[in-house]
């Protein structure tokens, strides 16, 4: 049985003020759409089986390594968070999903945890360890590394709590295991390199060991932060070694803030891709490095250029195409639902430009090497405004046309406000 945190009655109200707009912008766009062979229904249809992951510590205030400015009616514990994570899917229709962090969000009965989930209209996503900070009470510190640490007692701890999150995974319902250290060095010769990365694939090859047959390791690789000198798994290079290494389950993870300034990340989705090694994404977006920026917000033509890769990857899948997609943002001075609600909605519009794509234009200028027209058949569906589609795949699939406006109308946060307690100050999470 579920029960959604907002009124249909609500959704109902706000979306009958936008409708008629919406019907006439859809049908434009499709009068559109259909002069160059495109069925406006079908893109929609592809559109309304899309979704995308929330992080359950997204729901929160992110803040900086300086500070934390938390807001009234933030979520102050897992259930907190699943209903503001609801509040997202049941305007969104797109995020029914949420990828928990452990021990952040531990709680003493996974299987009540997730019927709670199911019953405010979510399931669980990847499952992510944590073995960046220390915990208290915890008998080996993080200070040397995790899995990569030269302390073998520190090794086996953060081996053991990988171990401890598929098994949490498997009660939630979840498939995939996401592993990022915040292994590395501050200063040159601090460690020795490449022993480093040799303890790192022993240790993570006994968390390898303890996979599901039907679970994947997705490696997520940061070039800097914590460790600003040297990260033990620093860039796609050395996350695609370490996969191959490890064995078929598993698979890289692409942070879109974890590269190199101005790295081709849309390139290397084509590379993992063509490798098998293409697991997953977390979605965000940077101006200087890992900024943890509201998806699209910066350089939605660079999202666009990803969609389009992972359209063609999907048309080819080379013996299998199955990324986990989420959200990783840190919202430090806005509501979180709001950022996410903006965010999904940025996202969801990439992929369905990315659908618009005349493929046989592009393919036969590419063959043809006709530089400008393959292009312009990027250029051409970049250039298309597909908010009618994604609003109309969400009204019908009972959320709401604007999204930003039903949820300000519902008062959520204002009412939570009276109902949670204050979150502490302090530096959030980086
Ligand atoms: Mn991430």
């Amino acid at each position: 049985m579920t029960s959604l945190p907002l009124s249909a009655d609500l959704i109902a109200e706000t979306n009958a003020r936008d409708a008629v707009a919406l019907e006439e912008d859809y049908a434009a766009l499709g009068r559109k759409l259909d002069r160059s062979g495109i069925a406006i229904d079908a893109v929609k249809a592809r559109v309304a089986n899309f979704s995308v992951a929330v992080p359950s510590w997204g729901a929160g205030r992110g803040g900086t390594r300086f500070a934390k400015f938390p807001i009234a009616g933030e979520p102050t514990d897992i259930h907190e968070k699943l209903e503001d994570c609801a509040v997202i899917n049941q305007l969104s229709r797109v995020t029914p999903r949420v990828s928990p962090h452990f021990p952040w969000d531990k709680v003493s009965d996974y299987g009540a945890l997730r019927e709670e989930a199911a019953s405010l209209g979510l399931g669980f996503d990847a499952v992510n360890s944590n073995t960046f900070q220390d915990q208290p009470g915890q008998a080996h510190s993080y200070a040397t590394g995790s899995l990569s640490s030269t302390v073998a007692e520190t090794r086996q701890q953060a081996v053991d709590h990988n171990i401890e999150c598929i098994e949490i995974g498997r009660q939630l319902g979840a498939k995939d295991l996401t592993v990022w250290v915040g292994d590395g060095t501050n200063l040159p010769g601090q460690q020795d390199l490449a022993r480093s990365l040799d303890r790192y694939l022993d240790a993570a090859a006994q968390v390898y060991a303890a996979l599901p047959d039907d679970w994947r390791m997705l490696l997520e690789h940061k070039m800097f932060e914590p460790a600003f000198y040297s990260s033990v798994i620093s860039d796609w290079g050395s996350s695609i070694l370490a996969a191959q290494e490890l064995g078929d389950k598993c698979q890289c993870l692409v942070d879109l803030g974890h590269h190199a300034p101005n790295v081709n990340i849309e390139q290397i989705v084509a590379r993992l891709h063509r490798f098998g090694k293409l697991g997953g994404f977390h979605f965000n977006d940077s101006k200087y490095g890992d900024d943890d920026l509201d998806s699209g917000s910066i350089n939605p033509h660079q999202l666009f250029l990803i969609f389009n890769e992972l359209v063609e990857a999907e048309l080819h899948p080379r013996g299998g195409f199955n990324p986990s997609y989420m959200i990783d943002q840190s919202h430090n001075v806005t509501d979180p639902i709001e950022s996410m609600l903006s965010s999904a909605e940025a996202i969801t519009q990439c992929f369905a430009k990315a659908l618009l794509v005349d493929r046989d234009a592009l393919h036969t200028a590419q063959d043809g090497n006709d530089t400008m027209m393959a292009f312009q058949a990027l250029r051409r569906a970049y250039t298309v405004d597909v908010s009618p589609i994604v609003a109309m795949a969400r009204m019908e699939a009972g959320g709401a046309i604007d999204v930003l406006t039903a949820y300000r109308d519902s008062r959520w946060r204002e009412r939570k406000s009276q109902e949670r307690k204050a979150v502490g100050l302090g530096a959030g999470i980086v």
